[in-house]
Parts: C-alpha cells; sequence; structure tokens
C-alpha cells in the first residue's frame, strides 16, 4: 500500500495544515509519499517568486515536522515525467468528465471574474493532472477531504479506463477520508475554516510565526464576549470561536477538549493557555525549518534526493504506459 498526499503552495502553511495533516503525515510509513503541489497553484493568477518561495518554505516545513526526506518532493520538479502521464491520461479523459468536476463549476466563474470561458484551461484539466500524481506513483490510497473525493474517482475510472485499453499499467487508486482530524477555523471569523489563502491574515497562525505574533493572534480571537463558558459546543455557531480554542488546544496537548480546559476559569486564561501551547507544539518546526531555509543549498540537496526517488519510482510505469499507449520508440 503507498499513500500519496499533497500540499499546494497558494500560501503560507498555517496551523490547520498542520494539526489536521502535516503531523500526521509525519506518523506515516516509509511508503508514503508527500508532495508540494506546486503545479496546481498555477491554474488561477499567481506570481511566480512568491510560488517558488511558498514551495520552498512548504518543503521545509514538511522536512522539520517529520517527514522522512526521501518520502517527500515537489511537483515540479517531475514536470517531464507528470506532463508525460497527463498527456496520455488527457487522451483517455473526455471532455464531459472533466467538465463534470463540482471544483471546476465551483471555481471557474468565481476566479476569472468572466465566467467560465475565461478561466484557464488548466483549471478545468487539473484533475487530469492530479490523476498522473497519484497513478505515476502506483499510488493505492490518497487521502483527501471530501472535496477532493471526485478528482480521486477519475484517478479510478482513467487508470481502469487505460488498463482494459492499452494494458495493465496502473494499481487501482482509491480516496480515504482520514479519521475525522482537528478543523481549524479561522480565529477572527470562525465560521469558515483556517485557510493559508486567506487574504486578511490576523486570523489565520501560519506555522513559522513567531512566538510574539501568535500570542497577538490568539489574543485578538473572536469569543463570544457574554458568557465565559470554558467548553467546546461544536454545531454551536455562537460559539464557534471558544470551541475552536478549545479544540486548539485539545489538539496541542493530545487532550479531549474537557480535559484540555480543566482549571481553565476565563476567556484570557484560556487565549493564554492557547497560545503557549500552539507555541510549543510548533516551536521544533519552526526551528527545524528556520534552519533549514538557512542552508539553501541542504535544502538542495535534500530537494534533489526526494524528487530523484520518486521519478525513478515512477519510471517504470511512465515507459510501460507510453510504449502501450503507442507512443516512442
Ligand atoms: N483549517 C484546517 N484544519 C484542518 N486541516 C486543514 N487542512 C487545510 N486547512 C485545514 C488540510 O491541510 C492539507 C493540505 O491542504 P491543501 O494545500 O491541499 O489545501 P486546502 O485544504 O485548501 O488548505 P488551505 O490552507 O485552506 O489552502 P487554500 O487557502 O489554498 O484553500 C489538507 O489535507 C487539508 O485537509
Amino acid at each position: 500500500m503507498t499513500r500519496l498526499s499533497g500540499i499546494t503552495p497558494s500560501g503560507r502553511v498555517q496551523l490547520g495544515n498542520y494539526l489536521g495533516a502535516i503531523r500526521h503525515w509525519a506518523k506515516g510509513s516509509g511508503d508514503d509519499l508527500y508532495f508540494v503541489s506546486d503545479l496546481h497553484a498555477m491554474t488561477t493568477a499567481y506570481n511566480p517568486a512568491r510560488l517558488r518561495s511558498l514551495t520552498t518554505e512548504q518543503l521545509a516545513v514538511l522536512i522539520a515536522a517529520g517527514i522522512p526526506a526521501d518520502s517527500v518532493f515537489v511537483q515540479s520538479d517531475l514536470t517531464r515525467e507528470l506532463g508525460a502521464l497527463t498527456w496520455l491520461l488527457e487522451c483517455t479523459c473526455t471532455y464531459g468528465e472533466a467538465g463534470r468536476m463540482i471544483q471546476f463549476k465551483e471555481k471557474a466563474g468565481a476566479k476569472s471574474g468572466k465566467g467560465r470561458t475565461g478561466a484557464r484551461l488548466s483549471l478545468l484539466t487539473y484533475p487530469v493532472l492530479m490523476a498522473a500524481d497519484i497513478l505515476l506513483q502506483g499510488a493505492t490510497e490518497v487521502p483527501v477531504g471530501a472535496d477532493q473525493v471526485q478528482h480521486v474517482e477519475l484517478a479510478r475510472a482513467l487508470a481502469r479506463r487505460f488498463n482494459a485499453t492499452y494494458g495493465e499499467v496502473f494499481p487501482i487508486p482509491r480516496a480515504v477520508l482520514p479519521p475525522v482530524a482537528a478543523r481549524v477555523r479561522d480565529l477572527s471569523d470562525p465560521s469558515r475554516k483556517m485557510s493559508k489563502s486567506t487574504r486578511d491574515s490576523v486570523g489565520v497562525i501560519f506555522v513559522l510565526d513567531e512566538p510574539d505574533l501568535i500570542r497577538r493572534k490568539i489574543r485578538r480571537a473572536v469569543t463570544d464576549g457574554a458568557t465565559e463558558t470554558i467548553s467546546a459546543e461544536p454545531g454551536n455557531p455562537a460559539r464557534a470561536g471558544v470551541t475552536n480554542l478549545v479544540e486548539i488546544l485539545a489538539a496541542c496537548t493530545a487532550s479531549d477538549p474537557d480535559g484540555a480546559v480543566a482549571g481553565i476559569g476565563s476567556y484570557r486564561q484560556l487565549k493564554e493557555t492557547v497560545a503557549e501551547a500552539v507555541i510549543e507544539t510548533l516551536r521544533p518546526v519552526r526551528e527545524g525549518a528556520t534552519t533549514l531555509l538557512a542552508d539553501p543549498a541542504e535544502l538542495g540537496r535534500v530537494r534533489k534526493t526526494g524528487a530523484g526517488r520518486a521519478a525513478e519510482r515512477g519510471e517504470h510505469r511512465l515507459s510501460a504506459a507510453l510504449r502501450l499507449a503507442g507512443a516512442g520508440q
């Protein structure tokens, strides 16, 4: 069994990415693969220099979080392999299948401002690139959120069709919904989840934020002002801010929400406790990533090793797929 998961450098890595995904990835098996999906960040307008720096930062965070360096790679380091496989899969996928992707329907009009016809073609085709990410590595399990299940289903359909048409090459992947992980919410607007691409970052804790900045952001977090009841009430929108703080504390201290807040008597004390727990949880990752980022030669070496392993792993599948599909010599 090979698991494959990615993170998109659409912004700086935030606490939700860490508590909900990255720290679990660090406990995976040596066969698992994790990648920074920088090519996926190009489907809407972006700044190339910022994309490069976010990609490097995410790579450093993944390694500092404890994921073995040879299990991590940057997607664009496999552009040649992925480009070739994406083409074969685009020749396997129908226009109708790509157009049915809910994320395309939701994002295409909104992002371009000119309706679907103004959306980048890559917004339509990126699920096929995602299928190539999965199938190149022969991944059998793809942990994803509910919004990505449809894309993994597409990868399954394309793998089956390719195998049936040209010959068996690809293991059939399946989406796995990770066990309920902490869903961290924005500190200033707890009605939405914490996200790395949120424009106003006062409610977002970035993994590389300095401790003082973390304290300030948590001090300003929305609570309900009135009751000073220190408990989590999932599903009650009026208490979403306090619930979020309690759940962050529980996730950082590996305890249940009631146990985590035992002895805390005020919102002020709750915020101070949450801030210190977040700072301590992120400290080793921030320190490790900062050290790596200060040594570009070492980070470059680590990056090359991961890319080499990922390319090597996919090589025989790609050449078999090209040969069976009638391409190359
Ligand atoms: N707030 C969150 N709480 C728990 N888990 C979260 N994840 C993201 N936000 C939270 C998990 O992080 C992993 C990598 O995320 P992604 O890059 O695939 O994209 P995303 O889910 O769309 O993350 P963001 O931060 O919200 O990015 P943008 O702003 O670009 O949309 C995933 O496993 C995700 O579940």
